[in-house]
Order: structure tokens, then sequence, then C-alpha cells
């Protein structure tokens, strides 16, 4: 569907960027692409409504002014560093949720390193059931399909990796200093700026392959959310005081998801739990965790190995937490 449609966009795009300097005629592009003058006027008014500033005289052609901040693969492409991550990109304009799309690219064969990005979702998936906020064009919905040789119990050691790669993408690019919050938020200001939701497919002692889905607010207004969400939420551009390029914090945050992920892989979890461990900060704190409809009071020990949180509980027993919410007691 959309990326289809997208697919000729892009080529007219990609041929109006050869001629950067001059215009194009209608019916050179046409004869390139083997679409009628008619199909091509079409798809330029499209592009005009998604933000290109393109220009056109009768008789010279179309001419590229200049291209709005949007994630479609040839916009994304040429900026990226990395090796492997994101050298495929899924683009949708609107989907359900671009882990469900990931999940179900990777059952069919998808490569490690293939990326689903989408400009907005209708279904975003946050964890425990709940839903991501995903209003278009102002944020960024990810999916990282990968498939690491580990054990199914070292799957949460993924979590935390995707929650450092985040949060220090978030602390380059802007200068500030992000917290991680167990699981897996990362806070400015102590607010939310972004959730991860990471999804396996596995059997008894491999995994087949994880979906690690990002969302970070970075453009996002106040006016654009909830009162629920607001008093929780914050974006890049509310903390920065400033719009934010999207392409350019992608390009920063793949570039860390490759380079942590690969740190893991070389080198095992322990340089994963000690960089989650000084983002955020948990050991000794007070804390409620709610889990599985349970609300446990205590200090935070530590997280273990898998991922768990360790909590010592106000009547001095320790107690494991695999899954659940946690707020600093106040
Ligand atoms: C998360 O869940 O934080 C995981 C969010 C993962 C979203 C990404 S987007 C790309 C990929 N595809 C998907 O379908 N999902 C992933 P959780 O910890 O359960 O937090 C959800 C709660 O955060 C909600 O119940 C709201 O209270 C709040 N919330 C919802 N949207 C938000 C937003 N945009 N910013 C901050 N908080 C939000």
């Amino acid at each position: 569907m959309v990326v289809r449609t997208i697919g000729m966009d892009e080529a007219i795009l990609q041929l109006l960027r050869e001629r950067s300097s001059g215009f194009l005629s209608g019916e050179e592009i046409s004869r390139r692409l083997k679409v009628t003058r008619t199909a091509i006027w079409k798809r330029v008014e499209r592009l005009r409504s998604l933000g290109y500033e393109i220009k056109a005289i009768p008789r010279a052609g179309y001419r590229l002014i200049r291209s709005p901040d949007l994630l479609i693969p040839s916009e994304v492409n040429p900026l990226l560093e990395t090796k492997w991550i994101g050298k495929t990109i899924h683009f949708f304009e609107t989907i359900d949720s671009t882990n469900a799309k990931a999940y179900e690219l990777a059952l069919r064969g998808a490569r490690e390193g293939e990326v689903v990005i989408a400009e907005s979702q209708k279904k975003g998936k946050g964890r425990l059931g709940r839903q991501w906020f995903s209003p278009p064009f102002s944020n960024l919905y990810l999916s990282v399909i990968l498939r690491p040789k580990i054990p199914p119990h070292q799957a949460s050691l993924i979590t935390l990796m995707a929650a450092v790669a985040t949060a220090e993408a978030i602390g380059k690019f802007s200068g500030l200093a992000p917290r991680i919050k167990w699981p897996n938020d990362v806070l400015l200001n102590d607010r939310k700026v972004a959730g991860l939701l990471n999804e396996i497919h596995s059997e008894a002692d491999r995994i087949h392959f994880v979906i690690l889905g990002i969302g970070v607010n970075l453009n996002m207004d106040e006016s654009m959310v909830s009162k629920e969400i607001r008093s929780r939420a914050t974006s890049l551009k509310k903390e920065m005081g400033q719009t934010i390029s999207r392409k350019d914090f992608l390009r920063t945050l793949l570039g860390e998801l490759e380079t942590w992920y690969e740190a893991f892989s070389d080198e095992g979890g322990t340089i994963i739990l000690k960089a989650w461990r000084d983002r955020a900060q948990i050991q000794g704190k007070q804390v409620n965790v709610t889990s599985f409809g349970e609300t446990l009071r205590g200090v935070a020990i530590d997280v273990d190995s898998d991922g768990a949180l360790i909590l010592e509980t106000e009547g001095g027993e320790k107690k494991r937490v695999v899954a659940g919410d946690v707020e600093y007691a106040k």
C-alpha cells in the first residue's frame, strides 16, 4: 500500500535531486519512470502536501527547492553512518504499530538490522497492553529487528541495551543528561521522553528474533497530548527549546544502537549493566513497584544480570521483580 505509493514518490524525488541545479521536464520524468505526465503532476501535488517545495514552470519542468523533515528512506539513507542497522528501512506514513509490522516481517525472514519506521501509529503499543500516543510528523516511532545469538533468559539485557543506547543518543544530541527508569523509560526532568517495547520470538533455548520498539518524543507539543499524558511526558523540543531535526536524531539513535549492540555481542552483558546502572541511579532509592496488580514498597537494591529489579521490601524481604512499573517514593 503506502510503500508502493512512496516508491513512486521517491523515484520522482530521486530524479529531481539528480537535477539539483535546473529543471527536469515532465516529459523526461514520464519517459524514465514509464508513467503519464498527469500521474507525475498528481505525485508532485502529493509531495507538496507532504511539505516538499517543488517549483513547476510550463515547458521547463520541475525543480526541487526544499525538502521537509520526513523520515522516508531517500531522506534518511544518505545520512546514516551505521554499518548494518537501517540499511533496509520499511517506511509507512501510517500503520497500526511498527512493532507488529516488524514482527510480521521477521517471521517472514527479514534480516537483522532491518528497520520499520512510521510517521504515525494508529495502535502504537506500550507495555502490558497499554497504548503509545503517536501523533503524525512530530516524533519518532521505529522498530529494529535483531537476531541475537543468546539464550532467551538473557533477552532482557537487550532491553537494557536499548534503553542505554536511547539515553545515550538523547544525551549526545541534546547535551542534557537523561535518566533511565526501570525497566526502560527514558526521562528528562523526571518526565518521559522515550519508551521502549521489546518483543521476543523464541523457543526453549534459542531466540529467533527480538523486535526493539522505540518511541521518542521529539517535536510533540503539549497541546497535542491528553491531560493524562501531559503531566508525565516531555519532548526534546520542549527540553531544548528548539525544533528537532528528526532525521538527525534518527541518525544518532541508530548509530548508538549499533555501537551498544555490538559491544554487547562482543563483550557480554557486564558492560551493558554498568552503563545502565550509571544512567538509572536506582540503587538505594525508595520505590513503589507495581507488578501483576500488587504494589510493593521498598528500597531498590540493583538489577540482576537478567534485568530483573531486586527490591528489599519494608519487611526486609528480598524480592525479584521481572515486570512492572516503578514510582520513586517522595
Ligand atoms: C512504553 O510503554 O513506554 C513503550 C512504548 C513503546 C512505543 C514504541 S513506538 C515504536 C514501537 N511500536 C509500537 O507499537 N510501540 C513501540 P509503557 O511503559 O507501558 O508506557 C505507556 C504509558 O506511557 C501510557 O499508558 C501513557 O500513560 C504514557 N504515554 C503514552 N504515550 C506517550 C508518549 N508519546 N509520551 C510519553 N508518555 C506516553
